[in-house]
């Protein structure tokens, strides 16, 4: 019997023993499970596979990279002829980990499948994998023991979208009709998924994170992804699983909407966070040049510098980074890959104490550089990162309250004591002359207690707009401070209300809340406003069908056009916004239009994820705005509406290559979810 059938049996059989993990983890279980990979910061993340062979490079061009099979529109039985000469014979699994340890990297993400479908592990489930090859050995078998003898946590990236097996929907637009999707089944394609990431967590020993990706597509939701992570929790209970898994990430910032979607942390991609995200774990890939698998004509090398200023920055944020690397045809890591893992090891010998087990820096921003913390012992030590050395030797800490009781610079064995000055709101560092480092330079600063840094107050509420009343709450993690406020802008002073809990709003306000000791301001004022509306009147309509109209438009567009000055190619409903059956699935524009129906006055949040751009209007409210040419990302809108019928309309368009709607809403009080047909109506 053929695997693929094989694995079928197997999966039902799997499902019918699956036993589902306990409804909910307590906080303290969570950072439990979450505490290697905190402490951690710091990730080897691996792109290899069949698309090494060709390394970019195909019909003449030379700048394609992991997804060569989809851009260069390589036919499945050309593509598959790769794995004839995948054969990486200076593969050495102990010299790749101990480059990574030597890095100061504690953990590997590598590619298991990524959305080619070649499996680099033997597959009991599929015949595209790396024993299909003159290889013929388990690559992450070797990788799992050379893990195991340096330490280092394994971890697995493993692509939800397969461009390969015959189930996996929908097709590569351009190969619809040389690779006709007749008789393909998804929910068989997710059975199939699930045994080979069984195979992943049984066979090859504890792993740390099953790091997802591929999920943008329409035919994988947050409900599916919610499945996936009780599936994978079942088969390695402490692993940790990224955000990826669902179908809630905001794009390539990375983050999802709502606290409650699947998957432990955001996944930022070749970008940093502005700022760090207080209570929220996040982790930041990046390559080294511009691609991810290997690429033999990409020079375009990140310095070391920009590479080590980057993990400082991340940690300052409190995130992890994941610094990928994309091995030859042959096994080998690129050489200038090799010279930036051993730059990053040299400067993380000496300063790996500042990365490793530490949390975000109390600062919202150093004119000089980064800061990273540790408490220990009732007092906090700060790592001042600094990237511009002080040419006058006096290294100013803008904002730090607390008293210095030792600082030194953490390269100096001997922690010599550097002089510090007190200002009022400032403590001052008298550093030498040349900087330790000529990247990044780490200057240690104990203090007793918590930090104690002039930030104001976070204020934060469920919207800006509010129809009754809104709880607004006005937050510090500083100690031994009261928060004042006041409603009206004003600044608040030591007469002002004290915020002790949330705040309840009847009227629109400017929320104005600075921290106070004692009658004396300790931070500079945070303001906010909030609006009271009226909800938006409904509609008196009469002879409604079910469902949405929609025209269709043929065009090749960067931004939504305004389809009222274009003629329609065709018309036609559907029950919800849904472009899926539409054809051709390139180069067109679609305008739905209908009423929506809520159920009761209040604010209602509106999400639309598309690729390429949409927006979407209430009336003449536009409410979402997510037009451009971009990936699958989703953007939010809120607006305050009476029960009853309202207008509505959905602009979108796909210029090429892949596609997707998705229309959701979240009501008041209730979880963000697809907007049912039964709540839209069309003339
Ligand atoms: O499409 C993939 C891409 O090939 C690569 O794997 C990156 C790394 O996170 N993720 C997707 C693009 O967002």
């Amino acid at each position: 019997m053929p695997k693929k059938f094989l694995s079928l049996i197997l999966a039902l059989a799997f499902l019918a023993t699956a036993v589902p993990l306990s409804a909910a983890e307590t906080k303290a279980q969570h950072d439990a499970r979450m505490q290697w990979w905190r402490e951690a910061r710091f990730g080897l993340f691996i792109h290899w596979g069949l698309y090494a062979v060709p390394a970019g490079t195909w019909g003449g061009k030379t700048n394609y990279g992991e997804w060569i099979r989809h851009t260069a529109q390589i036919p499945l039985e050309v593509y598959d002829k790769f794995l004839e000469r995948f054969n990486p014979v200076e593969f050495d699994a102990e010299a790749w980990v101990r480059a990574a340890k030597n890095a100061g990297m504690k953990y590997i993400v590598i590619t298991s499948k990524h959305h080619d479908g070649f499996a680099i592990f033997d597959s009991k489930v599929s015949d595209f994998d790396c024993m299909a090859t003159p290889f013929k050995r388990d690559i992450l078998k070797e990788l799992a023991s050379a893990c195991r003898t340096y330490g280092m946590k394994l971890c697995f990236y493993h692509s939800i979208m397969d461009w390969h097996h015959p189930d996996y929907l929908p097709r590569r637009p351009w190969e619809e009709k040389s690779r006709p999707a007749f008789g393909a089944d998804f929910e068989r394609y997710v059975a199939y998924m699930k045994e080979q990431l069984k195979e992943l967590l049984t066979n090859y020993g504890d792993i740390g994170v099953l790091w997802f990706d591929g999920e943008w597509e329409a035919t994988w939701t947050e409900d599916r992804g919610r499945d996936l992570y009780q599936y994978v929790r079942a088969l390695q209970p402490n692993i940790i699983i990224n955000n990826r898994v669902g179908a809630s990430r905001s794009g390539m910032e990375g983050f999802s909407e709502s606290k409650d979607s699947a998957g432990d942390f955001g996944t930022p991609e070749q970008q940093i966070p502005g700022t760090g995200l207080p209570g929220v774990d996040w982790e930041t890939c990046m390559t080294m040049n511009d691609n991810w698998g290997y690429n033999k004509a990409d020079q375009n090398w990140k310095s070391s510098r920009d590479l080590i200023r980057n993990l400082s920055d991340i940690a300052g944020k409190g995130g992890n980074f994941l610094l990928n690397v994309g091995p030859t045809a042959e096994g080998l890591f690129p050489g200038p890959s090799l010279e930036r893992l051993e730059a990053i090891g040299r400067w993380m010998k000496t300063n790996g104490e500042a990365i490793y087990r530490t949390t975000a820096g109390p600062f919202k921003a150093l004119p000089f550089g980064r800061a990273t913390q540790k408490a220990a012992g009732g007092r906090t030590r700060l790592y001042l990162h600094v990237f511009d050395w002080p040419a006058d030797g006096r290294l100013v800490v803008p904002g730090l309250l607390s008293p210095v009781l030792k600082a030194y610079l953490l390269s100096d064995p001997a922690q010599k004591m550097l002089k510090i000055e007190s200002l009022p709101t400032a403590q001052v560092v008298t550093v030498p002359a040349a900087a330790p480092d000529s990247d990044v330079s780490v200057v240690v600063l104990d203090i007793s207690g918590k930090p104690d840094v002039s930030e104001p107050p976070r204020i934060s509420a469920e919207s800006e707009i509010f129809t009754d009343t809104l709880d607004v709450r006005v937050e510090t993690d500083r100690d031994n401070v009261e928060l004042r406020y006041t409603l009206d802008g004003t600044a608040p002073t030591a007469f002002s209300t004290t915020a002790a809990g949330p705040v309840r709003l009847n009227e629109t306000a400017a929320v104005t809340a600075a921290c106070f000791r004692g009658d004396r301001p300790v931070s500079e004022p945070a303001r906010r406003t909030f609006t009271k509306v009226a909800p938006r009147p409904a509609v008196a309509v009469q002879g409604l069908k079910t469902g949405l109209s929609f025209d269709f438009y043929a065009g090749e567009w960067d931004a939504l056009p305004d389809f009222k000055k274009l003629k329609p190619a065709a018309s036609g409903w559907r029950e919800t916004f849904d472009p899926s059956t539409v054809e051709p699935k390139e180069k067109y524009g679609l305008e739905f239009r209908g009423y929506i129906r809520v159920p009761e006055d209040g604010v209602y949040t509106f999400f639309v994820s598309s690729d390429d751009g949409s927006r979407l209007w209430i009336g003449d409210a536009l409410v979402v705005d997510n037009d451009g040419l971009h990936g699958m990302i989703v953007r939010r809108g809120d607006i305050a509406l009476a029960a009853g019928l309202h207008p509505v309309r959905v602009g979108y368009f796909n210029r090429t290559g892949d596609r997707g709607l998705i229309v959701e809403w979240q009501a008041p009080g209730g979880k963000k979810e697809a907007i049912p047909g039964t709540a839209l109506f069309r003339k």
